[in-house]
């Protein structure tokens, strides 16, 4: 068929530009391969992938056990919605509710789904457990949090690009500063009808903003004082990128509801669930909430595969290690280089900041030199540039990799 024929990387963009939304503003490289840490452009160039779909590819471009697994499952039987049962979808919610230590196990697709639905089912539990009054609850959120794209979701950002023109908002939100502890307590006090506490365990799209130690332990403390559930999105810190299974075992702190997305599924396939116990999940009910997809048997087939494959290949014991060494690196290198400032992160979730004002272009410049040299990365707000690999990276891959960056910015 003409439109599968082969094209360059300016024709695909054409083609993108003129006939897509332009809801985007990639970086200027078209991909049409991957494989492990590895991805290539239409010419056939290769690149280091260090931003891993934002974090969805944790497992690796293309892993094999994953994509063997839908394969399987999608030349049986793809969906049949949840009119009736299927032989997968019990098999995953043990599998994973088993793993990540929960009674029940909600499937969605998207990680703003997932996040929708645990504020209904935090909603849900404050009215019909915790007492509070009906169209009352306030869940409390943090500034500069990132949680999806949806209006209500959108409705708590204080993201101006993310939110002019598309209200009006959803109410009961309360937002607070994130690692401050004073905060949530006052907003826990002096607010009665606090349902639940939604928090990033590790601010991904704000840059990689780590908390303070201890900060989790003290805000679930917090929560469990005044009867609020702690919702942990760890969407993009989760399946092992922090350099724990959950960027939350870093404290020991169990959620009461946990959200997973990205990685569930190694970017294979849209798969995002919501985890809680019975005495929270068991207020929702037939008809309370659904999907057509959510919960699919491709989604199970592939969400335990990528699953097995984060234990197998022990990812977060890798993302640990290698962190270390990439922090250290770039952190030695930062002290002689006046273009970055600093390096955090955990695991291998890291973000650089760079010595310029916020609307300058010096990081997305800085970028477009380093997919020239072979690696790619793209800045978050202005002057951060996250940097992400897949966890499947081994040591020789990231000191190559730390190579590039020192000498793409040594040369800038
Ligand atoms: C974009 C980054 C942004 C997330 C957390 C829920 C969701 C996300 C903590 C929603 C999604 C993606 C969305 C993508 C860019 C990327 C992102 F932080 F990961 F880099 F935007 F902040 N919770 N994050 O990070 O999951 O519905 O996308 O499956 O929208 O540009 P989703």
């Amino acid at each position: 068929m003409a439109v599968l024929e082969h094209m360059t990387s300016q024709q695909a963009i054409d083609l993108e530009n003129k006939y897509g939304a332009h809801n985007y503003h990639p970086l200027p490289v078209v991909l049409s391969r991957g494989e492990g840490v590895y991805v290539w452009d239409v010419e056939g160039k290769k690149y280091y992938d260090f931003l891993s779909a934002y974090s969805a590819v944790n497992q690796g471009h293309c892993h094999p056990k994953i994509v063997g697994a839908m394969v399987q499952q999608a030349q049986t039987l793809t969906l049949i919605s949840r009119a009736f049962y299927n032989d997968m979808l019990g098999k995953y919610e043990k599998f994973a509710t088993e793993y990540f230590g929960f009674d029940k196990l909600l499937p969605m697709n998207t990680g703003a789904e997932a996040v929708e639905t645990a504020l209904k089912l935090c909603r849900k539990w404050a009215y019909e457990v915790k007492g509070i009054q009906e169209n009352e609850a306030e869940i409390i959120v943090c500034e500069n949090n990132f949680h999806g794209r949806t209006t209500t979701i959108i409705s708590f950002s204080n993201d101006p690009v993310a939110r002019k023109n598309f209200g009006p908002f959803t109410k009961g939100f309360i937002k607070i500063e994130y690692d401050n502890l004073k905060a949530l307590e006052e907003a826990l006090e002096n607010n009665k009808n606090v349902a639940g506490f939604l928090v990033e365990p590790i601010q991904g799209e704000a840059g990689v903003y780590v908390p303070s130690e201890g900060y989790l332990t003290a805000a679930k403390a917090l929560c469990e004082k005044h009867g609020v559930l702690f919702i942990a999105d760890e969407v993009q810190t989760g399946i092992a990128r922090t350099g724990k299974l959950l960027a939350v075992n870093h404290e020991e702190v169990n959620p009461d509801i946990l959200i997973l997305g990205k990685a569930l599924s190694g970017g294979a396939y849209p798969v995002s669930a919501v985890l809680a116990n019975d005495h929270i999940m068991n207020v929702i009910k037939p008809g309370n909430h659904g999907s057509t997809f959510g919960g699919n048997p491709i989604a199970a087939a592939v969400a335990i595969a990528a699953l097995e494959v984060v234990k197998e290949e022990s990812l977060a014991e890798n993302a640990d290690r290698l962190g270390e060494i990439f922090r250290s690196e770039l952190s030695e290198f930062a002290s002689t280089n006046d273009l970055v400032t600093l390096v955090r992160g955990k695991g291998l979730l890291n973000a650089i900041l760079i010595n310029d004002t916020e609307d300058s272009s010096t990081a997305w410049d800085i970028c477009m030199k380093l997919r020239d040299n072979g690696l790619l990365a793209k800045p978050t707000h202005g002057n951060i540039i996250r940097f992400a690999p897949p966890l499947v990276m081994n040591e020789e891959q990231l000191r190559d990799c730390i190579r590039i960056i020192k000498e793409t910015i040594t040369n800038f």
